[in-house]
């Protein structure tokens, strides 16, 4: 009797384990210390950033990426779940990708918000402390479509600096397959059906003030040429296969 106990606790705790694993891999993206071992989609919460605030520096300071976390992105989130509960999005049903793509359905917090949120979970992911390179077929894919690497970052660099105001730079694959580079202002995104550039982003620079002002005030450029030494190359090439 005590040994059937012993067995049904054990196969209780061994499903909650499953369940509670389950969920960790809906909610959150898979991490084995600092590889990443697989892109989960983008939710509506906003999830733990892969590093501490102050891995990234020298390039982006610890306070810079504490307040950029804590308050600009979060406030995004929040504010996407008030618009979702006004404007009766049931995110169990419509997920945020689906959302981003008929946004212009839905008001201008939405559009702000659904783009601030899913842009930040995204560019957190985009960045570690230790620098890769790219490989493989992701830089076969750079070489096709921009004749070398360096040309590829000199273009993205340049979205980057010249997007007037707040904004991001993208790299994206295209709805035909090749790789391209734009910008988008606010908190918009290629994802978007309202957004000139239409695609999967592979790559993201976040370009408002918040995201650097504190360490380099009005010198953009110098961000941008000091962020290429954060750029987490598997996750663009996880990106790319799954487009
Ligand atoms: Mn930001």
């Amino acid at each position: 009797m005590k040994k059937n106990m012993n067995r049904r606790s054990f196969i209780a705790t061994g499903t909650k384990a499953g369940i509670s694993a389950g969920l960790m891999a809906a909610g959150f993206p898979a991490f084995a210390g600092n590889n990443r071992i697989a892109f989960q989609p983008i939710g509506y919460t906003q999830q733990p950033l892969p590093y501490a605030y102050n891995a990234l520096e020298p390039a982006i300071d610890g306070t810079t990426m504490n307040i950029h976390y804590t308050k600009h992105a979060a406030g995004y989130t929040k504010n996407l779940a008030d618009a979702c509960l006004a404007e009766k999005v049931d995110t169990s049903v419509t997920s945020l990708e689906q959302l981003l793509r008929g946004i212009s359905k839905y008001s201008a917090k939405m559009r702000n918000n659904g783009g601030g949120h899913y842009n930040h979970e995204f560019f957190w992911q985009c960045m570690q402390p230790s620098s890769s390179e790219p490989g493989g077929t992701l830089l076969q894919s750079i070489q096709r479509s921009f004749g070398s690497l360096e040309a590829m970052k000199n273009q993205f660099t340049d979205a980057g600096k010249n997007r007037f105001g707040s904004g991001w730079a993208w790299l994206i694959m295209t709805p035909d397959r090749s790789l391209a580079i734009g910008s988008t202002p606010n908190q918009d995104n290629p994802l978007m059906d309202i957004s000139d550039i239409k695609g999967t982003p592979l790559l993201a620079l976040d370009v408002w003030e918040h995201a650097y002002y504190l360490n380099y005030q009005n010198r953009r450029a110098d961000y941008i040429n000091n962020w290429w030494k954060l750029v987490n190359w598997n996750f663009v090439q996880q990106n790319c296969n799954n487009a």
